[in-house]
């Protein structure tokens, strides 16, 4: 930890003052610079630092789980993952992330482009906020960053270059292999939940042989499917948004791992939040028109991405696998056409299991979702839990009787009916 120290509003002025590009953008002199800590994440430190002239948004890791405490230790190195997958995803996608104004690796801290007026995704969709461009922006997000670093465009090499690059972050794929695939499905510590209806749901799971086998599948995929480069977290709380811009923040989680991993977290925290949607509202039915916003904007999401997807392999059919040279001939283009849309079933079915385990995970086990967790009426959030909790059950025993997103969105809208 040589040269780290956790940042206080005063030492980051002093250590911004030091940095030529970001005094340019604050302005005036640091006296006039106004800082906040405002993170409230589980994990690190986020200051808002504003001046004269303009902001900009510093983000430190911590020795520690902020979330739990100093009792839990986690390595400071999440912040070079985190540099390296946001500088990727820049190449990648453009402005579809935060611009990186400094980076320090001894602090382990990002300096970034302040992004205002933005909000918290989730926040703005527990107030019922349409977002007209997030289908088509996390989408093209989703497509380019995953299609880029697969093999499909990648040489074998220059993959395995990015596998042996992102090959340490091994603590931060333990939380997920722990808190996701495991501790849910059986009796541990940090597995907490409020509601007590609850209680006879997690029972029965920990007997649960089906779901047992079909979440432990999913995490060996997690574990040895080194697919292409993933965000990690990539759920409503890793995106902030006005309704005319979208960013895709924090991914410290990033690895390389299966593709589903990244599509299935979109799809979850839209299921729950669809789900959360009846604690929010006051009269029945008040939020009938968003819940609608809500599975529509998935099913684009899922669409376009498929689409998106396939144009990029149809026009850049760079990698090692499936060389073009192998399907020159007779029935070649057809055959290949046919695999293409053989992989997107393949990896649509992967999404549909990880986006289950994402949204048990956020129900039974440590880490939640305030869609759920700022429902006032205990009994109206067991009830909003229990329905997200039996169609996750469902499509993660069962998730080829999920063959598309609509057999997804209409299993969801009968589970409010039923
Ligand atoms: C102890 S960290 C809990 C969760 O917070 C992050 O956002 C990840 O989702 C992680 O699983
Ligand atoms: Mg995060």
């Amino acid at each position: 930890r040589d040269g780290y120290a956790p940042q206080k509003p005063e030492t980051l002025a002093a250590y911004l003052s030091g940095i030529e590009n970001v005094r340019r953008i604050l302005g005036g002199p640091p006296d006039q610079w106004s800082i906040m800590e405002v993170g409230d994440g589980n994990l690190n430190l986020v200051f808002i630092v504003k001046g004269p002239v303009g902001g900009v948004a510093v983000k430190q890791a911590l020795p520690y789980v902020r979330l739990v405490g100093e009792s839990w230790p986690l390595p400071l190195s999440r912040a070079h993952y985190e540099h390296m997958a946001l500088s990727e995803q820049a190449r990648l996608t453009g402005a579809l992330v935060p611009k990186i104004h400094h980076y320090d690796e001894a602090l382990a801290l990002i300096v970034m482009e302040l992004l205002e007026p933005h909000i918290i995704m989730r926040r703005g969709m527990i107030g019922g906020v349409e977002y007209p461009r997030f289908a088509a922006d996390i989408s093209t997000f989703m497509a380019r960053t995953l299609y880029f670093t697969s093999d499909l465009a990648l040489a074998a090499d220059r993959k395995k270059a990015l596998i042996a690059a992102f090959a340490g972050n091994t603590a931060l794929c333990k939380i997920t292999e722990d808190l996701i695939f495991t501790d849910p499905y059986r009796v541990a510590a940090l597995n907490r939940w409020t509601s007590p209806q609850l209680d006879a749901y997690a029972a029965r799971w920990r007997q649960d042989g089906d779901l047992k086998v079909a979440v432990s599948r999913l995490k060996l995929k997690f574990l040895s499917s080194a697919e292409a480069m993933l965000h990690g977290d990539l759920h409503t709380g890793s995106v902030m948004l006005t309704p005319e811009d979208t960013r895709v923040i924090d991914p410290e989680f990033a690895f390389m791992g299966p593709m589903g991993f990244d599509v299935g977290a979109i799809v979850a925290n839209f299921l729950l939040n669809f789900f959360a949607q009846d604690g929010h509202e006051k009269d029945s039915g008040e939020r009938d028109p968003y819940r609608g916003w809500v599975l529509a904007t998935l099913e684009q999401i899922i669409d376009q991405f498929r689409a998106k997807f396939l144009e990029l392999w149809r026009e850049n059919p760079t990698g090692d696998a499936y060389p073009a040279s192998l399907f020159e001939g007779v029935d070649g283009a057809a055959r290949l056409e046919i695999e293409r849309q053989a992989y997107m079933d393949r990896l649509w079915t992967d999404t549909v299991g990880f986006a289950a385990a994402k949204m048990i995970r956020r129900i039974l086990g440590l880490a939640h979702n305030i869609d759920l967790e700022w429902i006032e009426d205990k009994d109206r959030r067991a009830t909003c839990e229990a329905r997200a909790l039996t169609l996750a059950r469902d499509m993660m025993v069962n998730a080829a009787r999920y063959p598309t997103i609509r057999s997804v969105t209409d299993a969801a809208r009968r589970m409010r009916v039923e």
